[in-house]
């Protein structure tokens, strides 16, 4: 999708919920030790060209009206890399680097942490803890996937960096748009393929089995992304509505 049509950093207020209970989080915790904001985070992880960009736009335009928000609770989009001023320079340093300035794989792994670190503490945490919505087009797998499974540097050493740049922040849901390789690689039909694209196909090819394991580990929740656009946002909003559920059961259970 054009750079231009992306929309990052916007914010949507959401409509009164139908049910208030269903989005009871206070005290829960997204991982053992760290203290949960009472907002929501929510990624969209997958390979190039799944179709993360098509339903991000969609979610947003979704999402404020579908009666799981809090009322008063806004919206945010964004995405890695590149969701604050900082990340856009990182962004193109990582992904069109001038001449000679290409990083090497741990240099490029330093790169995507300096932007989540920026994108954690500028955006995403403030948001959480306001008790707003964010809604990321990619996150922490995606450094697994690409730099982990996909360069070959160590899983625990990512994890360390992670858990430093994040300050141990997880997204509360994680939406993995699985599609083929080669179904990927068509849609992207003549469009010009950028750094990281361009790291050859047995790359991509670990990226994306990366991502197959990653989903069975982290338990993620699949959507089947070579369906309709249409179909794949129903499923991703019945992931979401589903999420709500299990949260109300769960602050039920803890009140
Ligand atoms: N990267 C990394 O290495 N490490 C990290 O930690 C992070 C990222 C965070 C960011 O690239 C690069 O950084 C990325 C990983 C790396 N590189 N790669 N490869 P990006 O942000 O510029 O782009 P992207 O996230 O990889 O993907 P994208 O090009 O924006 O694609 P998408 O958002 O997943 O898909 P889309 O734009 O919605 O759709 C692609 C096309 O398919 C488009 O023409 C759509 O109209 C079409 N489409 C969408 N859905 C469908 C369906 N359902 N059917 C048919 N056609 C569809």
């Amino acid at each position: 999708m054009n750079q231009a049509e992306r929309p990052e950093g916007q914010e949507f207020r959401g409509a009164p919920q139908q049910d208030p209970a269903a989005l009871s989080h206070a005290g829960q915790e997204r991982s053992a030790g760290a203290v949960t904001p009472p907002g929501r985070f929510v990624v969209l992880e997958g390979i190039d060209g799944c179709g993360k960009t098509t339903q991000l736009e969609r979610l947003r335009q979704w999402l404020p009206t579908s009666g799981l928000m809090p009322p008063g609770a806004r919206l945010l989009t964004s995405r890695e890399p590149g969701g604050t001023p900082l990340g856009q320079a990182l962004r193109e340093l990582l992904l069109h680097p001038p001449a000679g300035a290409a990083p090497c794989s741990d240099a490029e792994l330093l790169l995507y942490a300096a932007d989540r670190a920026q994108h954690v503490a500028q955006v995403i945490r403030p948001a959480l803890e306001a008790g707003d919505w964010v809604l990321c087009d990619r996150f922490s797998g995606s450094t697994a996937a690409y730099q982990g499974y996909g360069r070959g540097l160590p899983l625990e050493r990512i994890a360390a960096l992670e858990g430093f740049a994040t300050g141990g922040l997880e997204p509360d849901l994680t939406l993995w748009l699985e599609l083929p390789l080669e179904e990927s690689l068509r849609r992207r039909g003549g469009r010009a393929a950028d750094r990281i694209e361009a790291s050859g196909h047995d790359f991509l090819e670990r990226v994306a089995a990366g991502f197959a394991t990653l989903a069975r580990q982290r338990s993620w929740q699949r959507v089947d992304a070579r369906q309709s656009s249409e179909m794949v946002t129903q499923e991703c909003q019945a992931a979401l509505r589903c999420h709500a559920a299990a949260g109300a059961v769960q602050g039920r259970a803890d009140g």
